[in-house]
């Protein structure tokens, strides 16, 4: 994902209109919501105003957005045409933000929770009142247990700002971010080892490449709207794409060669196939010789990987291995070996990043047209930040000694684990704000007791979802199109074509509803009653955008001014990285782990068991579009993909009703219905992620499908990133009804 510049955010005063629409709705109303929207009339809208600045976030890309407003309502979205990104396109995703703004269900005051966690009853209370109460009772925790005793569960870039808070000045260790040990974990973790530069999926020049790789990426279904347009150039130009998945994903229909593989086995593949790449020494040698470290070891290590054994290990062809190894050689070093995304499968992950980064050195793909290319994106930008205070405690993961190669941070196993067992010290106090660990996080049962033992939970969210249920007071957020916030910065999608950058802060698009207020607000009042007001480093997210954007002589008034995004001259990506790749690593043997990238196999489903595979609809992101109206129209359930062959032998068809039952007998909540297909091994099964919610607020999402995640409860832990493999349940189909 393009890369923030930096980890704040911002703030805009809020100010208030005032109505009220009951929490709890009724079912029937819910059905009406699933109805398709019809199609706007011609001439529809006329009379907007077009406002600029809106940067999208219905999932992490932020495409830049302008919205067309009538009486201060916004009525639409639109890609901003000036933008070089994604340009006026727009995925349903981002088209869909008009319907969480306006959403009913949403979160619209302060709340207090006079039920139980997991069972809340909710009463309305003032922010005076919410904002008093957070920080007394956050404060009572630090007093009993110390700075150690708060916890926070944060994701989105409206949590950079209270994260710094918390992180730095108030100076808890216990942060467990969303997107490192069940998303990139692995795969940045895997690359750092092996050529010391951070990877990024955005770095994949597709648009010139002459083969394109994904191994497990499925574009089409993964959308991120300029990575996706990139995708289709190379494509259009004529790249061959080589898909390796277990399923027949949107992207494998349009590949030239499909590899079906075995689940949980890449890594032997991409060890084979380096290995037939050095034994026949087509891989790039001028390029090795200046830039590797260590092929000697490796070659060694891996020559029992021969086409053979591989086919074997992933069932899979050894011709078809061949092939893709031939067509890489013929076609290097204009390769583009997607570094994929999330990349927390099985346990066994951070060798597969390694043995990419690896492949990628073998046909010097670095730095070249076509290859592994990081964009030039924009400096400069002004910073401010929370100070640091004295408090710096070790994080969880250094106490334990664990993850050698995963920078600090907090997997969120190791804070349940220690808030549990009250060991090494307990952990009682808990802020979450824009993550949603019930569908996020494996094994919900102890996510569900970890929340369960602390003293206070507090949650700052834009709608009621599963994690707000065990919130003791509830927060609502401003969304996206309601605040300022981060600045996107980028560089012109088509590398090769021109060498532009852009500056783009997202501006609102409409006044916040309600009683809504941003993270800068909450923040700095829960700072200011916590007893830190002193420290407090911006008032208002304008006044943060303006400091960032003086450091390039820019303005948020001189953005507006132009269209919202400004545009200035980029430099030529390509050159020399001045890599060293090591494809032997001896830091990481003498951390006791392979110093060759080194396949770990994985268990096998037992006996009338599938292996639970998911992975995203082209028309949610995650949990968080669940109770979109016009996006469940579209997608209101995840059906489970389920091999013809399995299907005759189970006697299931097309459309049956089925649950789903774990190798721990943990039967899903909610059922869901069957989809037959050739197109998914007799092995495996999968879904798409985050349905199910099983928060009766949703009135269009409350149990909608199943939820993968209540499945996953068994938790494989990649030894040298921390990441969690979530791909190692199994589990049964029954019938229903
Ligand atoms: N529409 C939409 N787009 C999104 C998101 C979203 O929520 N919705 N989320 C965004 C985010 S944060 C991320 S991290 C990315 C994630 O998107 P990706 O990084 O593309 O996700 P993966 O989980 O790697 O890919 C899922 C695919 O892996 C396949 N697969 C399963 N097991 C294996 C295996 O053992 N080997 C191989 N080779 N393939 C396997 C599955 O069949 C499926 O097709 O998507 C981003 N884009
Ligand atoms: N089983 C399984 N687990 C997974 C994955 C998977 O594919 N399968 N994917 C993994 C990946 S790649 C990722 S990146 C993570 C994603 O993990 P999360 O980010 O936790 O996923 P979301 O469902 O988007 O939940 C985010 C929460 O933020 C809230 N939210 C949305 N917008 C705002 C806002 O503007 N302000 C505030 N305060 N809150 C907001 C939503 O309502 C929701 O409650 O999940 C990971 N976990
Ligand atoms: S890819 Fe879609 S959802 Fe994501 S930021 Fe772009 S328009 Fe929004
Ligand atoms: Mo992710």
């Amino acid at each position: 994902m393009a890369m923030n510049l930096t980890r704040r955010t911002f703030l805009k005063a809020a100010s208030i209109a005032a109505a009220s629409v009951p929490l709890a709705n009724v079912r029937a109303k819910a059905e009406s919501g699933l109805v398709k929207a019809p199609l706007v009339a011609p001439g529809s809208f006329k009379n907007t105003q077009t406002v600029v600045g809106g940067v999208c976030e219905m999932c992490f890309w932020r495409c830049q957005l302008v919205g067309k407003i009538r009486d201060g309502r916004l009525l639409k979205l639109e890609g901003n045409p000036k933008s070089i990104d994604n340009g006026v396109s727009i995925c349903a995703r981002g088209n869909a933000g008009v319907k969480l703004l306006y959403d009913p269900d949403r979160l619209k005051y302060p709340l207090k929770n006079v039920g139980k966690r997991g069972a809340p009853k909710w009463q309305r209370i003032s922010w005076e009142e919410a904002l008093d109460t957070c920080a007394s009772k956050l404060k009572a925790v630090i007093d009993q247990y110390g700075i150690k005793g708060i916890s926070m569960f944060p994701h989105g870039s409206t949590s950079t700002y209270p994260m710094d808070f918390f992180e730095k000045t108030v100076g808890t260790p216990n942060i467990s971010e969303a997107s490192f040990a069940q998303c990139r974990g692995a795969r940045d973790t895997g690359y750092l080892a092996t050529i010391d530069y951070p990877p990024s999926e955005e770095y994949a020049d597709m648009p010139n490449s002459k083969v394109i790789l994904l191994i497990g990426s499925h574009f089409g279904e993964n959308i991120h709207v300029s990575h996706t347009k990139q995708y289709l150039k190379g494509l259009e130009n004529g790249a061959k794409l080589i898909v390796v998945d277990p399923r027949y994903s949107a992207s494998a229909a349009k590949s030239h060669i499909w590899v079906q593989i075995r689940p949980g086995t890449d890594t032997a593949w991409l060890l084979a196939i380096m290995n037939y790449l050095i034994q026949n020494k087509k891989y790039n040698i001028e390029f090795v010789k200046e830039h590797g470290e260590g092929l000697g070891k490796m070659a060694e290590g891996i020559k029992q990987w021969t086409l053979e054994k591989a086919a074997q290990e992933c069932d899979v062809p050894a011709a078809q291995i061949k092939e893709v190894a031939d067509l890489l050689a013929a076609n290097m070093p204009h390769v583009a070996i997607h570094t994929g995304r999330h990349s927390s499968w099985y346990g066994n992950d951070f060798q597969r990043a390694r043995s990419m980064a690896c492949l990628t050195g073998l046909l010097g793909a670095f730095g070249v047209k076509g290859g592994f290319v990081p964009p030039a994106n924009p400096g400069g930008l002004g910073d401010y930040s929370w100070p640091k205070s004295g408090h710096h405690d070790k994080t969880l993961q250094e106490l334990a000694g664990l993850y050698h190669f995963a920078p600090p941070g907090t997997p969120p196993d190791l804070l349940r684990e220690t808030a549990i067992t009250g060991k090494p010290y307990p952990i009682k106090g808990c802020i979450i704000w824009g993550q949603n660990p019930i569908q996020t996080i494996p094994n919900q049962e102890k996510t569900i007791k970890t929340l369960e033992q602390m003293d206070f939970v507090m949650c700052v969210d834009v709608m009621p979802t599963d994690i707000t249920m065990f919130a003791d007071i509830l927060l609502p957020d401003c969304s996206y199109l309601e605040r300022y916030d981060l600045i996107r910065t980028g560089t012109q999608w088509n590398l090769a074509e021109e060498h532009r950058q852009f500056i783009a802060p997202r501006m609102p698009l409409v006044a916040p509803g309600f009683e809504r207020k941003d993270s800068v607000y909450i923040t700095n009042e829960l700072a200011k009653r916590m007893g830190y007001g002193d420290k407090i480093p911006i008032q208002t997210q304008e006044e943060g955008i303006n400091k960032m954007l003086a450091g390039v002589q820019l303005s948020i008034e001189k953005i507006k001014a132009e269209d919202g995004i400004h545009i200035q001259p980029g430099k030529d990506p390509y050159g020399d990285m001045e890599l060293t790749i090591e494809f032997y690593n001896e830091e990481l043997e003498e951390h006791g782990y392979p110093g060759i990238p080194t396949y770990i196999p994985v268990e096998h489903p037992p006996e009338g068991y599938y292996r639970l595979l998911y992975g995203r609809s082209s028309v949610h992101t995650f949990n968080r579009t669940q109770n979109n109206a016009w996006l469940m129209a579209e997608n209101n359930i995840n059906p489970v993909w389920l091999n013809d062959k399995q299907a005759a032998k189970l006697g299931l068809k097309e459309g049956d009703t089925v649950a789903l039952i774990n190798q721990d007998n943990v039967k899903s909540r909610t059922t869901t219905t069957v989809k037959v297909t050739p197109g998914i091994r007799q092995d495996c099964v999968y879904i798409y992620h985050g349905f199910g919610s099983r928060n009766p607020e949703l009135t269009v999402g409350h149990d909608r499908g199943i939820d993968d995640q209540s499945l996953i409860t068994k938790l494989a832990v990649d030894p040298e990133s921390g990441s969690y493999g979530m791909r190692n349940n199994f589990v049964k189909l029954v019938k229903v009804g």
